[in-house]
């Protein structure tokens, strides 16, 4: 059996709305082995519309913290969020232990933007460019490689925010592939997994993959702090969780964007503890 650390990432700085810093404690409660970090409960999240790049400062001190802990253990790390700027650090640690990585994106959002292109200042907005060398403010800590953007996949994307456009022509002149919701139910989610699985392996020496939440419908999973409607029911979240489960080379595995105080029902915590369940 493999060792696993599972990695409790209680920060919600990346975005302008609270709650899923209080998540990893709520999901990680019935398991070992894990290592929880929280948000300075003290410190004043940034309200100011025209701050564009909000708790730019506290995000890098949390994610350096965390990062420095990911890199230096060789278990299997598994880490919970939190909002998905914390991926920015366990996306970099797991590539500078293992050089040369695949990375699957599995979100409603693209979280491509650019502090050129974000209308909102949210920095969860930026993580994904930020894994493929972008936003080099937001990784202070990190000497080492990015994630090619041809091996980059993402999986489950619908959002259109108002600057869409922007994030999407973004992630395009990078050369990053897009699968969305609609080629999940058009192609079925195996034909999409196959072609993200492929991409992301091709001439790597394994994968990271990040999971949000938010990729699930919302009438489903309503514990999610962003909400996207028209997701993937929990029967294609199965099919992914098993798909990726027969994959020997995954290196590292996030679980993020739960919101425990939008889970009325606790439905969207019983998914995230199957989740977690069958990929350790
Ligand atoms: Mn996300």
């Amino acid at each position: 059996m493999k060792k696993i650390t599972f990695y409790g990432a209680g920060s919600d700085l990346g975005v302008h709305i609270n709650g899923a810093s209080l998540g990893p404690k709520e999901i990680l409660k019935n398991y070992n082995n894990k290592k929880l970090f929280e948000q300075d409960k003290n410190y004043q999240k940034s309200l100011d519309i025209n701050d564009l790049k909000k708790n730019l400062e506290e995000v890098n001190k949390f994610n350096t913290e965390l990062y420095n802990n990911i890199v230096n253990d060789n278990n299997f790390c598994i880490t919970i969020g939190g909002d998905h700027s914390i991926a920015i650090a366990s996306g970099l640690a797991s590539i500078k232990k293992h050089d040369n990585l695949g990375l699957i994106w599995i979100d409603a959002h693209l979280d491509y933007n650019t502090f050129e292109t974000t209308i909102t200042g949210n920095l969860h907005g930026l993580p994904l460019a930020t894994l493929n060398g972008l936003n080099e403010d937001l990784r202070p800590f990190h000497k080492g490689n990015f994630f090619n953007p041809k091996n980059t996949v993402v999986v489950g994307y619908r959002a259109l925010e108002k600057n869409a456009n922007l994030e999407i022509n973004n992630i395009k002149t990078m050369g990053v592939t897009v699968f969305t919701t609609n080629d999940i139910k058009e192609m079925g989610v195996e034909k999409v997994m196959e072609l993200a699985l492929k991409i992301a392996n091709n001439n790597t020496s394994g994968l990271h993959i990040s999971f949000d939440l938010d990729v699930i419908d919302p009438n489903i999973a309503k514990g999610v702090t962003v909400k996207e409607k028209n997701g993937i029911n929990l029967e294609e979240v199965n099919r992914i969780i098993n798909i990726l489960k027969q994959q020997s080379n995954i290196k590292s595995f996030d679980l993020v964007e739960y919101n425990p105080l939008n889970d009325i029902d606790k439905n969207t915590l019983g998914i995230a503890n199957n989740i977690i369940n069958e990929i350790k």
